[in-house]
């Protein structure tokens, strides 16, 4: 099933590798066609090229929107080579055969990644390519089609070992090509959705760019990778790695819900940091300085914050990189890093620390979506906030202004805490955090006893959970919650409202003092 290679045409946008590659072929007396910036830069190089204006018998026109589309080109790639008919055709409108194809497209993501005006991206999306590739691919019983550099030296290698491909390697080849136009046109898609300001999750195409190969999954026998979607927004995918070994799937994740816990709070409203474990925050502070807000972050739960990730939303300095330090942590992003906080970390070989240049924007609209057997759930992203007028007090007694400063702090919090979500909080500080339980008196009371441990340990006379408040992200279905964390030394509590029980659970707190607000929005997260 080998496929002799005798006929070429490369139009490539990307030139990497491009000369190594047609001076192989060049070599094993292939003929190659190309269009005009490919053809210029094979001629610069010394290699004999026929212009594909020559055998449409049209120049490239409109600005090169059309210099491929022509029955000579399109024959060439898809008439099957062992039927009588389609040779006859090809003979009457002289149209000789292309064997391999080898495109790359216009830098479509990359314009929209550095921000090209409107019209820019426009006339970035290529036409003519696509339209070649999917017709080598689907004739890839006979034609090689190469969209992807990596596979520029396994092509030469059979073609100098065996004179043509092997039919599996024109199938995979095609595999490739396909994916590389779907993740295309998602890319043009999603593009034009966010330009036009549609945030329905309907009629959206899903596809990405493969970033990187990761070594294995959430666990050493799974295989993975990480698909970038081209989004701009500065985070884990956009971030600049400054040291360490690569990331691992587990890492990307954990850095990501970091990163976007961070983001929630405005860097000019001062340092805040979060360090999180198995994709849940183990602590969460603001303070006065970042290494103040790590501190205080890491005193929530100590044990869990071994081998955490940690996000900043604001420079990593040089004593918080110190304080950082103290202790194995397998990740920190932030916005930026100072130098010296750079050598501090220069001698943990281990530690990666990401920058950013910038937090996103915690209120922008976009996707989000997760795979289900047989399907993906598709929902806008939870960029949901309440402030200060949102909030209904329901209870006779009102939050005092620093509760009410601790409130929204925590409500913050508990919107990036699997469900069922219970955050106690204390001066900006999470104090005792419980997440994902089946029910949500057991985050309650796993909040409390995470606060009572730390107590232990730091020989506090009293947990820290007395005097503090309470975030629940979805409302409380009866009133055992709130005399759990009445009995736990809250003071406040921050919940959606709109149980049934609403009346019995306001009572109960009213009977022990605690002050209720409602938010009227519920941030469940799976
Ligand atoms: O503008 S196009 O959509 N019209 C075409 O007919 C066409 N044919 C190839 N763009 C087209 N191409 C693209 O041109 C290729 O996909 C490749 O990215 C680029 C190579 O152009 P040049 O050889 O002039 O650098």
């Amino acid at each position: 099933d080998i496929v002799p290679l005798k006929r070429a045409l490369i139009s490539v946008s990307d030139k990497t590798g491009l000369i190594d590659f047609a001076k192989g072929l060049d070599a094993a007396g292939v003929e190659i066609l190309s269009t005009g910036g490919t053809a210029k830069a094979l001629r610069d190089a010394g290699l004999a090229v026929k212009d594909v204006a020559e055998i449409t018998g049209f120049p490239e026109m409109m600005d090169g929107r059309v210099k491929t589309l022509h029955p000579v080109v399109h024959g060439g790639l898809l008439a099957l080579r062992d039927d009588t008919a389609h040779q006859a055709s090809a003979e009457t409108h002289g149209i000789g055969m292309i064997d391999l194809l080898v495109v790359n497209l216009y830098p479509f993501e990359e314009t929209v990644a550095k921000g090209g005006s409107y019209d820019d991206c426009v006339e970035n999306i290529d036409i003519g390519g696509p339209a070649m590739i999917r017709a080598g691919a689907k004739n890839h019983a006979f034609v090689s089609v190469v969209v992807d550099v990596q596979d520029y030296e396994p092509v030469l290698k059979q073609l100098d070992a065996a004179g043509g491909t092997d039919l599996a390697t024109r199938k995979r080849l095609a595999q490739t090509a396909y994916a590389r136009t779907a993740a295309y046109d998602a890319a043009v898609s999603n593009w034009m959705a966010d330009a036009v300001g549609v945030e329905t999750p309907r009629r959206r195409a899903f596809a990405g760019t493969l970033a990187q190969g990761l070594r294995y999954g959430e666990n050493p026998h799974q295989r993975a990778a990480f698909y970038t979607t081209g989004e701009t927004r500065p985070g884990v995918a956009t971030a600049r790695q400054w040291q360490g070994k690569e990331l691992s799937y587990n890492n990307i994740n954990d850095t990501d819900a970091a990163f976007e816990l961070v983001a929630e709070f405005d860097p000019a409203e001062g340092p805040a940091c979060a360090i999180i474990k198995h994709a849940n925050p183990c602590g969460v502070s603001r303070a006065d300085t970042a290494a103040e807000a790590y501190r205080r972050a890491f005193d929530c739960d100590r044990t869990s914050a071994f081998g955490g990730i940690i996000a900043l939303n604001q420079v990593l300095d040089g004593e918080t990189a110190k304080a950082i330090a103290e202790i194995f942590t397998e990740v920190v992003i932030a916005p930026d890093a100072t130098d010296e906080a750079r050598e501090v970390f220069a001698g943990r070989k281990n530690l990666r620390l990401l920058t950013t240049g910038g937090l996103p924007d915690a209120a922008a609209q976009g996707i989000a979506f997760r795979q289900v057997a047989g399907g993906f759930l598709v929902q806008s992203r939870d960029n949901g906030r309440v402030t200060l007028p949102d909030l209904k007090v329901v209870t006779k007694r009102q939050p005092t202004a620093e509760e009410m400063a601790d409130l929204l702090f925590a409500w913050q919090v508990a919107k990036h805490v699997k469900s069922n979500a219970i955050v106690y909080a204390k001066d900006l500080a999470t104090v005792g955090i419980g997440a994902g339980q089946m029910s949500r008196i057991d985050s309650t009371r796993i909040g409390q006893r995470k606060a009572q441990d730390m107590a232990e340990a730091l020989a506090l006379p009293l947990p820290l959970t007395s005097g503090s408040v309470v975030a629940s992200d979805a409302f409380f279905p009866f009133a055992d919650g709130v005399e759990a964390l009445a009995d736990a030394g809250a003071m406040a509590v921050i919940q959606p409202g709109g149980s049934m029980r609403d009346a019995e659970v306001i009572a109960a707190a009213d009977a022990r003092g605690v002050a209720m607000v409602f938010t009227g929005q519920r941030h469940f997260r799976h």
